[in-house]
């Protein structure tokens, strides 16, 4: 290599730079307003591209949303800090204010969430999992001085003369002739291995929470997680439409210790619960697993089984959040509540990055204010930029959850006709407001040996991608876990003209895969 300088050498990521472009999305723009990237072609005009990836999420309200760039100039101009790190903090202050008003108001509840503000989701998650953890360390600091409690006053009642029921010894491993101190060393001992245990996680199926270390631990995703397994903590991942398997998993972990207590007149041993279980991480609307809205009845099931084991309930907002499902928060409309929900993506407006961990009053341990930070955290120009997206999207008495709604049900409908018209290679449409997801047939089985060659790859929602960008000019990608399944993210000023530019598109795409012709598939014709 001669020179960093010439723009021919890439050293930012380049190899999947060249997987993207190897699939005929490796198109690199100059330009973006509203839904519409652009880029300029050899001849140097600018082509538009309806963009539905959206910044995989992050553009409830487009691209430079004219507002919030207005706002932008107006801060940077008024030498607004941004940085004054370990100072009040009131635009974060007040961001955090608005959030709660809108989370009392969708989820009815009164209690406080107090804020620990990140950068990206991948960090507000680690936030809510090293939150929860700090708790858990808390909770079993208690349980382990009262169980030393316990046997303090039951030693003092053997020595008073009270009686160990035989059961005890079975129950703490020890033959009677061990006598009392062998089975309280027993129980010390027993305690101690199941108490020192690593703390579990839960999430369901297809669960995506990020990829920073102990994030991709609650990715169900292997090829994202097994290669870090041995960074953290581990989950147990949960099927989401088998009824009681939940609660089957959790007892199968048998998160008891052994409780020496003295009960009608005789020292015994019982077994209690302990919180072995960290956290349960859920999306409402599962994104990069393949946009999946999560039923009620699991909803119900998470919330039943996470109170009876005092598990806090972490609600992932990440990506379907910010109005984006037609709610403020997708899991309103569900009816799951969160002990902590996380927010990012279009929390910052699309212009800024910033994310959010809010935690229940009732779960929050103030001192690990004391132990987390990040040196971005709570800047002020994502703060403000935060808080005028919130504003934006309450205006009008939520014109923007309601335009959300409705723009979504359009494009649900169209996209709904497109699959009755082509059942044979459209095998799903679902999702919620402008979270939508179009499943394609599997082709491992086509006729064209090179349909089956490109489905075999893996790669069949990728070639489907390059076809609407270079074809139709229309930027989609499948999601990262189910890759047949291309998933649809506009921002709320989507048209009826660009809805039907869609329909154009897939109905074409609908056509060339049930002819199999792959050649105009993989070309842009
Ligand atoms: O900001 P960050 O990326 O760290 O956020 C992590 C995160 C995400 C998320 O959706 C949820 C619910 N929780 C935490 C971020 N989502 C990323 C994403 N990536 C892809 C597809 C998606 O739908 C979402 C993706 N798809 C294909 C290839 C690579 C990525």
């Amino acid at each position: 290599m001669n020179s960093t300088e010439t723009t021919d050498v890439k050293l930012a990521e380049p190899h999947l730079e060249q997987v993207l472009a190897s699939a005929g999305i490796g198109v690199e723009y100059t330009r973006a307003e509203r839904n519409t990237l652009y880029y300029r072609d050899e001849e140097g005009t600018e082509i538009p591209v309806l963009d539905l990836v959206g910044g995989f999420g992050s553009l409830i309200l487009g691209h430079n949303h004219p507002d919030l760039v207005a706002h932008a100039k107006d801060l940077l101009d008024a030498g607004t800090p941004i940085h004054a790190q370990f100072s009040p903090h009131p635009h974060a202050n007040r961001a955090a204010l608005e959030l709660n008003r809108i989370v009392h108001r969708e989820t009815g509840t009164e209690e406080p969430y107090f804020a620990v503000f990140a950068n990206s989701g991948a960090e507000a998650v680690e936030a809510a999992l090293k939150h929860a953890e700090f708790d858990r360390g808390l909770r079993l600091a208690e349980l382990r001085d009262e169980l030393a409690a316990h046997r303090v006053a039951a030693r003092a009642a053997v020595a008073a003369g009270e009686n160990v029921a035989a059961s005890a010894y079975a129950a703490a491993g020890v033959a009677p002739e061990a006598g009392f101190e062998g089975l309280i060393e027993a129980v010390e001992r027993e305690n101690a291995r199941r108490l020192a245990r690593s703390p579990l996680f839960l999430a369901p199926e297809g669960a995506f929470h990020g990829k920073l270390v102990g994030s991709v631990q609650l990715t169900h995703n292997e090829a994202f997680r097994l290669p870090f397994g041995s960074l953290a903590a581990q989950a147990r991942f949960v099927p989401v439409d088998q009824p009681g398997v939940l609660g089957k998993i959790v007892r199968e972990e048998g998160a008891v210790v052994l409780d020496v207590v003295t009960r009608d007149g005789e020292v015994g041993v019982v077994e209690r619960p302990f919180p072995l279980f960290c956290a349960f991480l859920i999306e409402p609307i599962q994104g990069e697993g393949g946009i999946r809205v999560i039923s009620e009845a699991f909803a119900q099931e998470v919330r039943t089984l996470c109170r009876e084991i005092a598990c806090p309930v972490v609600v992932d907002e990440i990506q379907s959040g910010m109005g984006r499902s037609g709610a403020f928060l997708a899991s309103s409309l569900i009816g799951l509540r969160g002990d902590y929900y996380t927010l990012a993506k279009s929390l910052g407006g699309g212009i800024a990055k910033t994310s959010v961990t809010l935690i229940r009053e009732g779960c929050y341990r103030q001192d690990f204010e004391l132990v987390h930070s990040s040196t971005f955290a709570k800047d002020g120009f994502s703060s403000q930029i935060a808080l005028r997206t919130l504003q934006l999207l309450e205006a009008d008495d939520g014109r923007a959850y309601r335009t959300a709604r409705e723009v979504g049900g359009k494009l649900l409908t169209m996209l709904e006709e497109v699959r009755s018209d082509f059942p044979d290679v459209i095998k799903d449409v679902r999702g919620k407001g402008l979270m939508l997801g179009v499943e394609f047939h599997d082709q491992v089985r086509a006729a064209s040996p090179d349909l089956r060659a490109v489905a075999e790859s893996g790669f069949l929602g990728y070639v489907i991608a390059g076809h609407l960008l270079n074809a139709h000019r229309i930027r989609v990608f499948p999601t990262g876990s189910s890759v047949n399944t291309l998933r649809i993210e506009p921002s709320i000023h989507l048209s009826d003209e660009e809805i039907e530019q869609l329909r154009t598109a897939l109905r074409a795409v609908g056509s060339l895969l049930r002819d199999q012709d792959v050649q105009r598939l993989v070309g842009a014709g």
